[in-house]
């Protein structure tokens, strides 16, 4: 996974990326990241890539030129990288916007996929659309508030992208057990001492049956989910026995309410 990072703040994604797990997987050679200061690409004497917005109003814009430019630089060192007809595609470029589709898992599990990454940081009230109508191929946000700029969504982009890489994770599989797989969250964990202050293990983890702590966590799965993310349950992968389950809660809960 080649990452590609237009912004006007490289260290912030510097600094986050050369750290843990990322930083392993870099040093492994498994992810690159190619930071691209967009200020580089200014050609105002003062390094100024903002400017006022037309038809007024309050804060600035970034400028189109700066951004095309930078981009345009970006595109050239991927293309002369792949040698001519080696690559079908061009590759996706991702603007990080409050304005974006909501990024998720699944979303995280496509971008994986790519070869290489573009992302463009925003920074002021935005970037000139014109910019954004020739670069960007993607629009992405994080959530539902609002940041100063697209670094720290970028960076939280690539840490969920990057723990599904081949190889970034220790164990191979394990990104595959975790959170959101089968659109149910993560059951509770537990490690020593079996007791702590009053609070005991759940018995069924001592006991060394598999079926009996497999079947105990996929409950306490279900539990979790239609307690806290309701929305997840109408793609929520469950058996027969599971359905009946989440039946069973949802009427015991009706009744706790009246
Ligand atoms: Cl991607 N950018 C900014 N500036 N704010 C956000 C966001 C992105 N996602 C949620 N809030």
């Amino acid at each position: 996974m080649n990452y590609h990072v237009m912004t006007l703040f490289p260290e912030m994604i510097e600094q986050v990326m050369g750290t843990s797990i990322m930083g392993r997987a870099t040093e492994k050679g498994l992810i690159t990241l190619n930071t691209v200061n967009i200020r580089d690409f200014s050609e105002n004497k003062h390094n100024r890539v903002d400017d006022y917005p037309y038809g007024g109003g309050a804060g600035m814009v970034m400028a189109a030129g700066p951004v095309y430019r930078t981009w345009k630089h970006v595109m050239e060192g991927i293309k002369a990288r792949n040698p001519e007809g080696t690559k079908e595609k061009a590759p996706r470029v991702i603007y990080l916007t409050p304005q974006g589709k909501v990024f998720n898992q699944k979303m995280a599990e496509e971008f994986a996929k790519e070869e290489d990454l573009v992302f463009l940081c925003g920074h002021y009230e935005g970037i000139d659309e014109r910019a954004l109508e020739l670069c960007v191929t993607d629009f992405v946000s994080i959530g539902d508030y609002v940041l100063t700029g697209g670094e720290l969504p970028v960076c939280v982009m690539m840490d969920a992208i990057s723990r599904l890489v081949p190889g970034v994770l220790n164990n191979e599989d394990s990104a595959e057990f975790e959170s959101l797989q089968d659109n149910l969250l993560e059951y509770p964990q537990y490690t020593r001492p079996v007791s702590f202050m009053d609070k005991e293990v759940p018995d069924v983890l001592l006991s060394g049956h598999h079926a009996n702590i497999e079947k105990w966590r996929r409950e306490q799965s279900i539990i979790r989910t239609y307690k806290n993310r309701p929305d997840l349950l109408p793609d929520a992968v469950l058996s027969k026995k599971e359905k009946q389950f989440l039946d069973k809660l949802i009427q015991s809960e009706g009744k706790n309410e009246e």
